[in-house]
């Protein structure tokens, strides 16, 4: 029997290519989980000149800026950081939604793995406890699971 698992914290990812997709709409929220990102990537030993980061409007734009990362062939993995609060909106589930759908279809039609942080929540208290400096930041979360994953796939198609 052959597992494939790993700890990315462990595993060398000098040379990762990661790109970032941010949404302006609730930026305060984005940007500390964007601050998560960076945390868990460090962790993992990314270098910071291989990451780039795109800001788009809203959550709703998300899932086009990720596909034209993702088919652009300059990255091994994206991550996705937006934040939808259901008091702020009407519109709540055509803009979560779509997006959540959207990215998820990127990462199967591309195969590229994408970390997921677009927040949805009741209120605003949710979303900041969701993207603190400590423990349980989703940004932090997604960087260092979209690395796992990468990993995973990797050894899939070429075990050692
Ligand atoms: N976009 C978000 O990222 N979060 C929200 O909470 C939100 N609300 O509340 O409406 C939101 N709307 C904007 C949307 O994502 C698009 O940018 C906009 O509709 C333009 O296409």
């Amino acid at each position: 029997m052959t597992t494939f698992s790993f700890d990315a914290t462990k595993t060398d990812n000098s040379a990762m290519r990661v790109g970032i997709v941010c949404s302006r709409f609730n930026e305060f929220i984005v940007q500390a989980l964007l601050d998560g990102a960076h945390r868990g990537l460090t962790k993992c030993g990314v270098d910071t000149k291989n990451v780039d980061v795109a800001w788009v409007p809203g959550a709703y734009e998300i899932p086009l800026a990720a596909r034209t990362m993702a088919t652009s062939g300059r990255y091994e993995i994206l991550i996705t950081l937006g934040a939808v609060i259901r008091g702020d909106t009407a519109h709540f589930e055509y803009v979560a939604g779509p997006c959540a759908d959207g990215v998820a279809r990127v990462q199967q039609d591309t195969g590229l793995p994408i970390g997921f942080a677009v927040l949805t929540t009741e209120n605003i208290a949710q979303a900041t406890e969701r993207s603190g400096p400590g423990a349980g930041n989703k940004g932090e979360e997604a960087a260092i699971g979209a690395i796992e994953t990468w990993h995973v796939l990797q050894a899939i198609r070429a075990p050692k």
